[in-house]
């Protein structure tokens, strides 16, 4: 890479921040099992441990996404609030987005804002409330919605009655926030499938943006990249939802198959590139300064198998690495040979943006951050796996716990 090149990656380094997902460091599982880490972590304290130590190793990751069910025994409590700030700050990083779970509850079996059943929508209403004073307590500025509302059988309920019940829910939480929570977003994640597996009521982001539209103005879509048909071109629904001014954010992980949660880039790079080629894309034309967009990148992604703390550290590199080639395309040739018609120089851009080596330009930017040449290598050969699992698997046998908290 040359010498511009690097300066404006350097440049992009320093505004690119990625959140941390707290479940992403707990013992997680697939339907048919879990296998225990000792090393994962259990308790709030102990996922705001790993996040502070994935952000000291990167510089990149200043806050930790909550999970309110699988995090706070209490979300209620205004005591535990002011504790998780407190034990937040000890780590080093800040609560981000706060996620209600309206999926859990047994009251939930037929949906939670598009149930057919009043008081389940109630109960949703109520327990998101809950999370936006939460949120406003502990100092976050977003608020994730994802429901596993759907039907599994066609001809099982109204799929307009249900989606026009969460129009006016969704319509109500922006009101509130509003009111209580000046400021923040409402984020509203898509997802085709799973759990239910004829029709979810939020499918795709046509149906977020709906949504999104009809709540008010703070109101945007959450891409979570695993949420996708096979084949979806997500880039397009990128710079789309940018053109709408209506990008929320982003949940990153890689998939194979569906919604595999698997380290960003494992699969394919490419298409993480092509994400953030969109929004570089997007930055150039409006002239903003490179990586000012106001998206939300957080990761997302809970492999039970690779170690908590590898697979974040992994993530969170590869993503810089990513957002680093998006921001080296030469964007006036791209506008030359665009104008012309000229489609095979026109990739040739993009693909030698891809493949050049910004290593340089990471180093240089590690470096002047005071961190490690290589977090991953760094993080490997400090033995603090080895010592976190030792620590932690005496904590659980003195609390009788056998495999420590999970993800569900
Ligand atoms: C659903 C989802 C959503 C949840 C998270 C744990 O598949 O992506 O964002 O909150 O997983
Ligand atoms: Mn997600
Ligand atoms: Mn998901």
């Amino acid at each position: 890479m040359n010498r511009k090149q690097k300066a404006k990656a350097i440049e992009a380094l320093d505004r690119f921040r990625i959140e941390l997902p707290s479940w992403g460091f707990a013992n997680t599982g697939t339907r048919f099992g879990k296998f225990m880490q000792d090393a994962a972590a259990s308790t709030l304290e102990e996922k705001l441990h790993d996040a502070g130590l994935v952000n000291a190793l990167t510089g990149a990751c200043p806050t930790v996404a909550v999970h309110v069910l699988w995090d706070f025994d209490d979300p209620t409590d205004p005591a535990s609030a002011k504790t998780t700030r407190r034990l937040a700050r000890k780590h080093g990083v800040k609560i981000g987005s706060i996620n209600p779970n309206v999926f859990q509850d047994q009251a939930y079996k037929l949906g939670s804002f598009c149930s057919p059943d009043a008081s389940a929508r109630q109960s949703a209403m109520d327990h998101t409330l809950d999370s936006v004073a939460l949120g406003a307590a502990v100092g976050s500025k977003s608020i994730s919605m994802w429901l596993a509302d759907g039907t599994n059988y066609p001809g099982q309920d109204n799929i307009r009655r249900r989606f026009n019940d969460l129009k006016d829910a969704m319509k109500q939480l922006h009101l509130k926030m509003g009111r209580s929570w000046r400021g923040a977003k409402l984020l509203i994640e898509y997802k085709p499938f799973e759990p239910a597996f004829y029709h979810t009521d939020i499918p795709d982001w046509g149906a977020s943006l709906l949504l999104c539209q009809h709540a008010g103005p703070q109101a945007k879509v959450l891409v979570d990249t695993g949420h996708h048909l096979p084949g979806c071109n997500i880039e397009q629904i990128v710079a789309l939802l940018l053109n709408e001014g209506r990008l929320g954010g982003f949940h990153f992980n890689d998939r194979k198959y569906a919604d595999d949660d698997l380290t960003l880039g494992s699969i394919d790079p490419y298409a993480v590139f092509r994400i953030f080629n969109e929004i570089a894309q997007f930055e150039f034309e409006a002239k903003k300064a490179p990586g000012s967009t106001p998206v939300d990148y957080m990761v997302d992604q809970s492999h039970n198998l690779k170690p908590k703390l590898e697979a974040m550290v992994q993530t969170v590199c590869e993503a810089q690495k990513l957002f680093v080639k998006a921001q080296i395309v030469d964007r006036e040739a791209l506008a030359r040979a665009q104008a012309k018609g000229d489609i095979t120089g026109a990739e040739v851009l993009l693909k030698s943006a891809f493949d050049t080596d910004v290593s340089p330009a990471l180093e240089a930017w590690r470096k002047g951050q005071k961190l490690e040449k290589d977090p991953l290598a760094a993080l490997r050969k400090s033995g603090v796996i080895k010592q976190l699992g030792r620590e932690r698997k005496k904590a659980r046998a003195e609390r009788g716990e056998e495999g420590g908290s999970s993800y569900a």
